[in-house]
């Protein structure tokens, strides 16, 4: 079985303890992970501290941080094969999409690499003659950064490009189910030439590692991706460092389609929000609003879609829809889906495993039609291909629907008409608005949420503000002596 180890301080080196990664497509141990417990989380927060104060780093210039990211982001186009398939290994993630969506990564290290000289100060008209001032964007410090098994690349790209950009070292933690790629990525920094602590990367358990790490006196700034429940753990650790955070959460995004919208086109986008990565994305596309008029034709659409998708080994290129990333994650959706059904939920296609698929964690894509916004499979995050399917009458109504939510990360709507999309476009209260489209992403555009799902943004240039502080500075230009020392000036 192969073993993983942990990056720290520039070495490759074994955990005290170490765990099983599991298959998900056949639900067998295949490697063994090693559990970072606090003494290894204390040693990589060291390592990072002391890197972020050594030349080696700190005496960097922002061109010559910006190239190292670019070197980073060439290697990991290079490898993105070998890293799609541990991804794809160790989480069910289909490797159409692993493949694809590593190679994007490398673009988003690109683009933080290019943004690395680009964080400037700025120069105040101050209200005093006799002084200068301007403003000094300095990076924050350690970074704690911890991320989910879902697409995991590519949410430590978007926390280690503008981290590194604006100067800061980082310790990165990988989940524990799937972390395999993180860890062989590894691999990668050590080869791009990062001195010895800048990046280090760890895996292991929330308990001790992750609050290990996220209420350690020396970090600085927290970035988090994961569900709500552990976002309150981590607001609450970092009481102790008061670092700065950022946290990218789930969703229950909805989507709107109008009547006069092409329903064979928007199927497919449907189809891309909720069963792409077999629904395992926080802007899966869960909740569906249909106008009456097209209600009936556009769910039989996406029925014999959904029917036809292709089930199987994820490794296989054919595959369209693998299995989910844990048991934990099955038997959580199973669990909605009962309660569902129990309070008048119908299940329109799916709803259970798959034939054939004994072994490993599949869930064939479901449709669920249901009443109103209070039905468990409408209310909840899934993080599954389970679609909630509902009708409306007016716009009004359909932008009331999608905004009973204590969630807001992404939306889509359906219409060909110009003013109604810039009108109901205005209203969703959503981090994202997709349009005529659904799951595109971006390093050039902002990602991040309202309400539960999430605090900050990350992607776009102003990300990196977020991983600097600025340090104004005074400069008094008078010769003279400093006057009245008992008036404040
Ligand atoms: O995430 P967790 P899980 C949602 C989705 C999913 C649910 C739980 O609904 O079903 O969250 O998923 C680390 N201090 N999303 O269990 O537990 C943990 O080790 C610090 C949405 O995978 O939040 C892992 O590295 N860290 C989301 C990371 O937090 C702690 C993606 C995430 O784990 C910790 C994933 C602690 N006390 C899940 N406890 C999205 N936005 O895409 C755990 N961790």
């Amino acid at each position: 079985m192969p073993r993983f180890q942990l990056y720290i301080d520039g070495a490759f080196v074994d955990a005290a303890e170490a765990f099983e990664s599991l298959d998900p497509a056949t639900g067998t141990a295949w490697a063994l992970m090693p559990a970072a417990g606090e003494a290894e989380i204390n040693r990589a927060v060291e390592a990072a501290d002391r890197a972020f104060h050594d030349p080696a780093w700190a005496g960097l210039t922002a061109t010559q941080r910006g190239k190292l990211l670019m070197k980073l982001g060439d290697l990991v186009a290079q490898h993105a094969g070998r890293l799609a398939e541990l991804e794809t290994r160790d989480t069910g993630k289909i490797i159409r999409e692993t493949r694809a969506q590593i190679g994007y990564v490398a673009d988003y290290y690109r683009y933080f690499g290019g943004l690395a000289d680009k964080i400037e100060g700025a120069h105040l008209p101050i209200d005093k003659p006799d002084m200068e001032v301007f403003l000094r964007r300095e990076p924050i410090g350690v970074v704690a950064a911890i991320v989910p098994w879902n697409s995991q690349l590519f949410l430590s790209a978007v926390k280690l490009g503008p981290a590194l950009a604006a100067g800061c070292t980082v310790v990165l933690k990988a989940s524990e189910d799937g972390p395999a790629p993180l860890l062989e990525f590894a691999r990668l920094i050590d080869a791009a030439g990062f001195p010895k602590g800048v990046v280090n990367i760890v895996t292991g358990f929330g308990e001790p590692a992750g609050r290990a790490l996220t209420s350690h006196p020396k970090v600085a700034r927290v970035a988090f991706t994961g569900g709500p429940a552990t976002a309150r753990q981590v607001v609450r650790n970092t009481a102790e460092n008061l670092a700065h955070v950022t946290l990218e959460l789930g969703g229950k995004s909805p989507v709107l389609v109008f009547a006069d919208a092409d329903l064979d086109s928007v199927s497919n986008a449907i189809i891309a929000g909720i069963f792409a990565a077999t629904g395992q994305s926080c802007v899966a596309g869960s909740r569906l609003y249909v106008e009456r008029p097209a209600h009936d034709r556009l769910v039989a659409i996406l029925a014999s879609k959904a029917a036809k998708i292709r089930i199987g080994d994820p490794q296989d290129e054919a595959t369209e829809m693998g299995p989910l990333a844990t048991a934990r994650q099955r038997a959580h959706i199973e669990d909605n889906l009962a309660r569902s059904v129990a309070a008048g939920a119908r299940v329109m296609c799916g709803g259970g495993r798959p034939v054939g698929r004994e072994a490993g964690w599949f869930f064939a894509p479901t449709i669920v039609s249901a009443a109103d916004n209070t039905v468990p499979c409408v209310a909840e995050e899934l993080f599954g291909p389970v679609l909630s399917v509902l009708s409306f009458d007016s716009e009004e109504e359909a932008i009331a629907l999608a905004n009973d939510t204590r969630f807001g990360l992404a939306s889509g709507v359906f219409t060909t008409s110009l003013t109604r999309a810039h009108r109901v476009t205005r209203r969703l209260r959503a981090g994202i608005v997709w349009v005529n489209t659904y799951r595109a992403v971006s390093p050039i555009v902002p990602f991040g949420g309202y309400g539960q799902s999430g605090l900050g943004r990350e992607g776009g240039s102003e990300s990196v503000r977020d991983y600097t502080r600025t340090k104004s500075v005074w400069i008094r230009t008078s010769d003279d002596p400093v006057p009245d020392p008992f008036v404040m000036r």
